[in-house]
């Protein structure tokens, strides 16, 4: 009786600290433009670190890695090297 109460609250417990840890790292922005992209991401996203490398080593400053939101605003990847809105250094 005692074990089922704890193994209940266990997962109660990891449930909940799932969906809390789910909630801010799943918010994925499709931003209408890179102005508004910018207000959260200075300095664009990339789709992985390889790419966000790429831009750093092509003198751009470095962008954040943020695979979903990169995937949510490819369209704004016009030259499609990985990374959206990348801003000169
Ligand atoms: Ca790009």
């Amino acid at each position: 009786m005692l074990r089922a109460a704890k193994t209940g609250l266990i997962a109660v417990v990891m449930t909940v600290s799932m969906l809390a840890f789910a909630g801010p790292a799943e918010a994925v922005t499709d931003y209408r433009n890179c102005d508004h992209m910018h207000k959260t991401y200075k300095n664009g996203v990339a789709k992985s670190k390889k790419a966000a490398n790429r831009q750093v080593n092509s003198g751009h400053k470095r962008p954040a890695v943020r695979p979903k939101v990169y995937r949510a605003n490819i369209e704004s990847d016009a030259d499609k090297d990985g990374t959206a809105c990348e801003v000169s250094a």
